[in-house]
């Protein structure tokens, strides 16, 4: 029964019932005994398995269709009622087009089935940055992910009261036909519909298509921020906690990152690291004039295969109860999960003879395909959805519904030449620049084409709900909003530089913290730093190697380069890719890329 007098919300429901024909309508209560209720359904149908409750206690594991696991940037629309609100990194659908297809399929989408309604909170209950969704949904498997990854229930019905600010999610798994699927934002009406689908980055409405791409139409419509980014603190030796935010494209190390366990000669000088978020940052002014995040989510969707104890083990930690594990593989001996990569090491001698994999199939570590290739246990985009509360690193700031003040926004890929280590932006609006031109360069192992740069500014390229050149604007136009003492630093960083012979340079995972240290530093004014033509680099000795085996001071000075050659065909590349944006692109920006050319003669 609904637990709200809201007219709007009831009218949405409605509309949904008449549309799509449920046999039953129950609406989500937050409360335990349903959600225990729902899982029992889900186990004695197939749609979960429960795996062995003694070692991973509330723990289910649940297998996708094969055609079914990624999200599908193909087939992902912005529905703005203008196309030249959609941009050109955007598919875009007419609205009335796109609506009449949408009801087609959902007409009688749940003959036979049940309507689960869940009310959904984005952040903290009630909080000032928080805002409201109702997803309805024909899937248990939703409804037991969208518990964990957001706060759901009759408490969020309550603190929305008669406000029409939520935004309508629909979904329906219907035969998940992806020939048939589309995932739509309307953001001019609040609202999301996803079709023939049940994979988490395309169903998990919060997620992806709310809390960035509808929020971040609302943001420039509301002067805030929906950002793909993740949040971290760390805690001085002083007890001052400096947070920072950083955006990464997919597979850049988001998630280790956010948990980072320092290196000991800094958790011995009493360093520590907390996680706020570790992939989606709504940021507003605060009271104060600083700018302040919270994560909207209330859980992780993290990537399974390569986390272990030594990648990620806070990450991994997080998921030894109430966890939803989605196409990893399953040992039948032991009734636990496995990915490739489980091992931190030869020696850690866990890798199992026989499993079933992520179809279901038997699978040992002979099997192979019909070209004779190895067959991996786990598909290499397999999930594990685990309460953020399991995470032993979580910040004490995690539930403060007005955020923690950010002093750093980061940035950074996948670039094996060019950028280095890290550099500082000259000011904010230079710090937008680097945000723009920021993306991943293809290896040859990928493409055959060595060193073609994706340009994913800020990491949005497949999550911003409006025309980019717009929004770059609106980046501009938040740094005009803060007085610049109270600005964030902004910082790129690239973990990733190689040798002659293809291997990573910088250590990475922990040792990162080395980089953010020299943040901490430039923050605070304790250091200097090297002006070049793409920003202050550090000093070589500013940056702490010590316990680092095998890594000069001469190597560190290598990855810190600033190669004028390499920059001016970069500098070229990114007039190239301003070209796309046409008379959207902000006249700073295409300023900043002239003014790099020119810093570069
Ligand atoms: C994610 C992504 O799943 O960015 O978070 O692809
Ligand atoms: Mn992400």
């Amino acid at each position: 029964m609904a637990n709200t007098t809201n007219k709007k919300v009831l009218e949405f429901v409605q509309s949904r019932v008449d549309l799509c024909k449920p046999d039953e309508v129950v609406w989500i209560t937050g409360e335990e005994a349903q959600y225990e209720a729902l899982t029992k359904e889900a186990i004695s149908t197939g749609e979960m398995i429960e795996l062995n409750q003694k070692t991973l206690p509330g723990c289910l594991l649940h297998r996708t269709k094969p055609n079914d696991v990624a999200r599908v940037e193909g087939r992902t629309f912005i529905c703005s009622r203008k196309e030249e609100d959609c941009g050109p990194t955007n598919n875009w659908w007419k609205p009335s087009e796109a609506y009449a297809k949408l009801e087609s399929i959902l007409d009688g989408a749940y003959k036979g089935r049940t309507m689960y309604v869940i009310p959904f909170s984005m952040g903290p209950v009630g909080g000032p940055i928080s805002k409201v969704g109702i997803e309805i949904t024909d899937s248990i498997y939703v409804v037991l992910n969208m518990r964990i990854m957001t706060r759901v229930g009759n408490d969020v019905l309550k603190a929305l009261g008669d406000s029409n600010d939520f935004v309508r999610g629909t979904h329906a798994k219907c035969d998940v036909d992806p020939e048939e699927r589309y995932i739509c934002q309307f953001p001019e009406d609040n609202a999301i519909i996803s079709v023939n689908s049940a994979y988490g980055g395309n169903v998990l409405l919060g997620k992806k298509c709310f809390a960035l791409r509808i929020a971040s139409y609302q943001g420039k419509n509301e002067m805030w921020m929906a950002e793909h980014m993740l949040i971290l603190g760390i805690e001085k030796p002083n007890k001052e906690t400096v947070y920072m935010c950083a955006a990464f494209p997919s597979a850049c190390g988001k998630t280790n990152l956010a948990m980072l366990i320092p290196p000991e000669g800094y958790r011995k000088n009493g360093y520590k690291v907390f996680t706020v978020g570790d992939d989606i940052a709504w940021i507003k002014k605060g009271p104060d004039g600083r700018l302040y995040a919270i994560n909207p989510e209330n859980g992780f969707f993290g990537v399974a295969p390569g986390t272990n104890s030594k990648s990620n083990f806070n990450a991994l930690e997080s998921t030894r109860k109430n966890t939803i594990f989605t196409n990893v593989a399953l040992n039948p001996e032991t009734n636990e999960v496995w990915w490739e990569a489980l091992e931190k090491d030869a020696a850690d001698k866990k890798k199992p003879a026989f499993l079933i994999d992520w179809t279901g199939k038997d699978w040992t570590p002979e099997t192979v395909d019909a070209e004779g290739k190895p067959v991996k246990a786990a598909h290499p985009n397999s999930r594990f959805t685990a309460p953020a509360k399991n995470c032993p690193c979580i910040s004490p700031e995690f539930e403060n519904g007005a955020g923690v003040p950010i002093s750093a926004i980061i940035f950074g890929g996948r670039r094996p030449s060019t950028v280095p280590l890290v550099y500082q932006a000259r000011s904010w609006e230079n710090g937008v620049f680097i945000g723009s031109i920021m993306g991943s360069e293809t290896t040859a192992a990928a493409t055959g084409a060595v060193g073609v740069v994706r340009r994913d500014p800020m990491a949005m390229r497949p999550f911003c709900g409006y025309h980019m050149g717009d929004y770059f604007q609106h980046w501009l136009d938040m740094g005009k909003s803060v007085d610049v003492d109270k600005q964030p630093k902004f910082f790129n960083v690239n973990w990733f530089r190689v040798d002659e012979d293809g291997n990573f340079i910088w250590p990475g995972f922990g040792d990162n913290m080395r980089v953010l240290d020299w943040m901490l530093k430039r923050i605070a004014g304790e250091v200097d730093a090297v002006e070049t033509p793409i920003g202050f680099v550090p000093k070589a000795e500013d940056i702490n190697i010590e316990g680092l085996d095998d890594f000069s001071i001469d190597t560190l000075k290598g990855i810190l380069k600033v190669d004028k050659d390499a920059w001016n065909v970069e500098a070229d590349g990114i007039k190239e890719f301003y070209k796309s944006f046409g008379d959207k692109l902000p006249k700073e920006l295409a300023k900043q890329a002239d003014d790099l050319k020119a810093r570069l003669k």
